[in-house]
C-alpha cells in the first residue's frame, strides 16, 4: 500500500544501542548477503580500525607530501591533507568509487525491473561497505528509505513559507538545516551518548535524511513550478529514484532512467571538492549530518561547483537567444566562447581542479544521449562545443584542463524530458551528493577523526618563515 508521506508519524529509525547484533562469522561472506547495512557495517567497523591502528602505529610520522608558498595561496590545490574512504578521484582517468569506475558501476550494480541504469541504493551500499550489493540487498535499502520517507509538518510549513524568489538551493540548504530537530545523535549526544556509539546515530541519521531528501527537493520543485499541487505519496515497492521522480511529476521511464543514473554519478567525488569538503568540516565538529550536508549545499550552490549545471543550461540559452533563431554555426559558436572569455566569465561545465581529462560523468551522460536522445537539438550544441572550447582554452592558455566536467552534459538531458526549469538542476545534484558525504561522514565517526583544524598562516608570517 502506498503511503502519505506527510502523515505526522515520527520518523522510521530503530532504537540504537537497544538492538544487539547477530552473532556474525569471522568469514566476509556471511556479513555480505546480509541485507541490513548497518550489520554489515557493524561487522567492518572494528576491523578497519584495527587497520588504520596498526598502520598509524608504523607510519604514523612517515610524510607524503610537500606544502609550498603556491599551493597555500592556491586554493591548496594538490595538498594531501584528509582521508576520505568512499571515492578516490584520479586526474587522467577519473572517479572510482571503492575502486570501481563509472562503466564498472553501470555494469556491476543491480538495476531495477527492466532498467538498465544502475540504482543509487546499490551505489550507496557500495560506498559505505566496499562491496558490490546483490539485488536483495538493495531492494532492503529501497524499501528501507521508503518506510523512512516522511517529513515533519514544520519543514512542509517552512518550505510553504518561503517567498518564491528564494533559489531553490537555498530552499534546500533551509529546510535540512531546520529538520535537524530529528537528529538522534544531537539528541543523544545532548544526553551524554559515548563515543563509540557515535556512528550508530549518524547512521541512523544519514538513512533518515537520505529517505527524506527527495521530498523536500520535489515539495521546493511543485511550489515553485507546480502551483504548490504536490503528490506526497510513496510506493513502499518502488526504489528511490522512482518514488522522486513520482513526487517531482515526471513518470516517463525513460526520464526515471536518467535519474537513476544521475543520482549515481553526482554522489561522490572524493573529499576534497567544496561540498564534500565542507561537510567533512562541519561533521568534524560534531554538528548533526542535517547540519553537515546543509552546509555542503550552500558550497554546491557556488558557480564554480554545483551551480555549474544551471550555468551551463544558462549560457546554452544565451547563444540561442543572440542567434534568434539562426543555425548555430561554428564560426558563431566560436565568437561567442572568446566573447564570453574576454568579458572575463569562465565557460561552464569546462574545467576542473583535480581532472586533466574528459570527465567520466560527462562521457556516460553522452552516452545515454546517444542511445536516447541523439538528434536533440541541444545535445547537438554541447557535442559541437565539445569540438570547438577545449582548443579555444588551450589557446587561451589559462585553464589546466580544457576538457568538460560533470555539469556540461546534465542540463541538457533534463531539458530534453521537459524539466526546463535552470534554477532548480542543482537541487538535483544536492540530492545525489548527499549519498556521498553521508557514507563517508558514517566512517569518519566509527573511526574517530577528530575536529579539522589545519593552520592558517599570515602573509607576513609566511614571509618570516621561508626568509629563514
Ligand atoms: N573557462 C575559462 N577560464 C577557465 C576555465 C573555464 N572553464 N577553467 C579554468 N579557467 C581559468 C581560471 O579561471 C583561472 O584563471 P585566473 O588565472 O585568471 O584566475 C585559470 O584558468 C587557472 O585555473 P585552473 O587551475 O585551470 O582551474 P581551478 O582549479 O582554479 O578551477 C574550476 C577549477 C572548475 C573552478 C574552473 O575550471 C572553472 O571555473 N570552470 C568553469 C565552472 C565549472 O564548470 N565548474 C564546475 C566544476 C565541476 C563541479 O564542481 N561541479
Amino acid at each position: 500500500m502506498k503511503k502519505y508521506i506527510f502523515n505526522l508519524l515520527p520518523s522510521v529509525s530503530k532504537a540504537v544501542g537497544s538492538r544487539t547484533l547477530p552473532v556474525v562469522s569471522a568469514t566476509r561472506g556471511y556479513v555480505s548477503n546480509s541485507t541490513d547495512l548497518k550489520e554489515v557495517l557493524a561487522r567492518q567497523i572494528p576491523e578497519k580500525q584495527n587497520e588504520i591502528k596498526n598502520f598509524r602505529k608504523e607510519f604514523g610520522s612517515t610524510k607524503v607530501g610537500d606544502v609550498s608558498v603556491d599551493m597555500m595561496y592556491g586554493g591548496m590545490r594538490g595538498i594531501k591533507g584528509m582521508v576520505w574512504e568512499t571515492s578516490v578521484l584520479d586526474p587522467e582517468e577519473g572517479i572510482r568509487f571503492q575502486g570501481y569506475s563509472i562503466p564498472e558501476c553501470q555494469k556491476l550494480l543491480p538495476k531495477a525491473p527492466n532498467g538498465s541504469e544502475p540504482l543509487p541504493e546499490g551505489l550507496f551500499w557500495l560506498l559505505c561497505t566496499g562491496e558490490i550489493p546483490t539485488q536483495e540487498q538493495v531492494s532492503a535499502l529501497s524499501r528501507e528509505w521508503a518506510q523512512r520517507a516522511d517529513l515533519p509538518p514544520h519543514i512542509v510549513n517552512l518550505l510553504d513559507q518561503l517567498p518564491s524568489n528564494v533559489h531553490p538551493m537555498s530552499q534546500l540548504s533551509a529546510a535540512l538545516t531546520t529538520l535537524n530537530t530529528e537528529s538522534l545523535f544531537a539528541k543523544a549526544y545532548a544526553k551524554g551518548v559515548n563515543k563509540a556509539e557515535y556512528w550508530e546515530l549518524i547512521y541512523e541519521d544519514s538513512m533518515n535524511l537520505i529517505a527524506k531528501i527527495p521530498i523536500i527537493a520535489a515539495k521546493i520543485y511543485c511550489n515553485l513550478y507546480r502551483d504548490g499541487s504536490f503528490n506526497g505519496t510513496i510506493d513502499p515497492n518502488a526504489d528511490w529514484s522512482l518514488n522522486f521522480c513520482s513526487m517531482l511529476g515526471y513518470n516517463q521511464p525513460e526520464f526515471i532512467e536518467l535519474m537513476r543514473l544521475y543520482l549515481v554519478i553526482h554522489s561522490d567525488h572524493e573529499g576534497g571538492n567544496v561540498s564534500a569538503h565542507t561537510s567533512h568540516l562541519v561533521g568534524s565538529a560534531l554538528s548533526d549530518p542535517y547540519l553537515s550536508v546543509a552546509a555542503a549545499m550552500n558550497g554546491l550552490a557556488g558557480p564554480l561547483h554545483g551551480l555549474a549545471n544551471q550555468e551551463v543550461l544558462v549560457w546554452l540559452t544565451g547563444v540561442y537567444e543572440e542567434l534568434g533563431g539562426k543555425e548555430v554555426t561554428d564560426k558563431v559558436l566560436h565568437q561567442y566562447i572568446w566573447d564570453t572569455l574576454k568579458s572575463g566569465r569562465v565557460v561552464p561545465g569546462y574545467g576542473h581542479a583535480v581532472l586533466r581529462k574528459t570527465d567520466p560523468r560527462y562521457t556516460c551522460q553522452r552516452e545515454f544521449a546517444l542511445k536516447h536522445l541523439p538528434d536533440d537539438p541541444m545535445f547537438k550544441l554541447v557535442g559541437q562545443l565539445y569540438k570547438l572550447v577545449p582548443d579555444i582554452l588551450l589557446e587561451q592558455g589559462k585553464a589546466k584542463n580544457p576538457w568538460p566536467n560533470v555539469d556540461a552534459h546534465s542540463g541538457v538531458l533534463l531539458q530534453h524530458y521537459k524539466m526546463t526549469e535552470m534554477q532548480y538542476y542543482t537541487v538535483l545534484f544536492g540530492v545525489s551528493r548527499a549519498l556521498g558525504c553521508l557514507s563517508q561522514m558514517i566512517w569518519s565517526r566509527a573511526l574517530g577523526l577528530p575536529l579539522e583544524r589545519p593552520k592558517s598562516m599570515s602573509t607576513k608570517g609566511l614571509k618570516a618563515l621561508v626568509s629563514k
